[in-house]
């Protein structure tokens, strides 16, 4: 019999319905509840989008993931023998991140590789999944390998740079080469750089990696979806990106938000209600590239990025 091995695949979490929204909401906020016109406006924006789509993703991304990680064939070509189970684990909503190790060590797993689903590291982002994961996996004896970033697996890149050229392919083919492309991911409190956070300069490489696989030359780098907590936040946002370019002439743009990898909440809204509402309004042509969502080529990506990881647990026959 192989080895149990845990993946703990952790994403942001959404609420299941309108009427989560405010326990979702205080949650986000470590337990503050927002004002009445904060909630209001937060349900406002669910609705229009007819609700968000992350958990059902993610939770299609963690079965893809499992299929394909126990694939006899791949598991044929690296002469391993595993038996991988992927666990979901959510930052802000059911079943919350320490839930989820309790329930994996509750299975008997004793190693697991912990991975979040979005591709560049900040110790306020993806170090704070770590973090959660790590406290209860060492309450409960469980070897943990974190997986700190993957923007660099060759697979992303490319289903990525794939998704520009077929997103480029929707504009007139006499304007496809006056298209500007604005990478963008969620924005954070201008405090990190205080720590050196890598998180500005991962999106900038992986903004790169995607132009340069994709054949794009007219890039840019802007942040998105900023709260308003009464600190400053990391910049240009998008909004303010899109007036620049305008001012500079350019009147086609293609967004592709490299910080997400589903059709949530900040990409339905914050780029397909918001950022191209803008772009209307400066009569610019706008188009996003796809989300990865549950892709095969991208979960294909995720899978070597958590069978590099796993070899170095302790225990697996690798
Ligand atoms: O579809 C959905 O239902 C959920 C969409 C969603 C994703 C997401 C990803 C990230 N966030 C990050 C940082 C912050 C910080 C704050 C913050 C606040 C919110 C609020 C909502 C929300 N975030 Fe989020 N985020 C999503 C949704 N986020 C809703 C609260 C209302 C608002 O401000 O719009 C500020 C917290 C505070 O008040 O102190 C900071 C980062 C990511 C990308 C990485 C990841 O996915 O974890 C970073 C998806």
């Amino acid at each position: 019999m192989s080895d149990l091995t845990g993946v703990l695949l952790m994403a942001y979490g959404s609420p299941d319905n309108i009427e989560d929204v405010e326990a979702y909401y205080t949650h986000i906020r470590r337990g503050r509840k927002p004002s009445e016109e904060q909630l209001a406006d937060l349900v406002g924006r669910y609705e229009k989008i007819g609700g968000s789509q992350l958990n059902r993703i993610t939770f299609a991304v963690a079965e893809a993931m499992q299929a394909r990680l126990n694939d006899g064939e791949a598991d044929a070509q690296d002469g391993s023998e595993r038996n991988f189970r992927v666990y979901v684990g959510m930052k802000h909503w059911h079943p919350y991140i320490a839930d989820t190790v309790d329930t994996m060590a509750g299975d008997g797993v004793k190693r697991a590789v912990a991975m979040v689903l979005t591709p560049q590291y900040s110790k306020m982002s993806v170090g704070e999944y770590l973090r959660t994961a790590r406290e209860r996996a060492t309450e409960h004896g469980i070897e943990l390998i974190d997986v700190h970033q993957w923007w660099d697996e060759r697979g992303y890149i490319d289903f990525m740079a794939d998704r520009v050229k077929e997103a480029l392919a929707r504009f007139n083919e006499s304007d496809r080469s006056q298209v500007h492309a604005v990478f963008t991911a969620h924005s954070l409190p201008e405090r990190i750089l205080q720590w050196d956070d890598p998180y500005p300069k991962q999106l900038l490489q992986t903004s790169e990696a995607i132009s340069a696989a994709a054949g794009v030359h007219s890039w840019h780098f802007a942040y998105q979806s900023a709260s308003h907590t009464g600190e400053p936040w990391l910049g240009p946002d998008v909004l303010e990106k899109l007036e620049e370019l305008r001012k500079s002439g350019v009147r086609s743009v293609l967004v592709c938000p490299v910080g997400f990898v589903s059709d949530h909440l900040e990409v339905r809204y914050d780029i397909d209600v918001e950022a191209a509402e803008k772009a209307k309004e400066l009569d610019m042509h706008l188009e996003r590239t796809a989300s990865p969502n549950d892709h095969a080529a991208f979960v294909d990506a995720l899978t070597h990025v958590v069978r590099r990881h796993a070899a170095q647990l302790t225990g697996q026959r690798a």
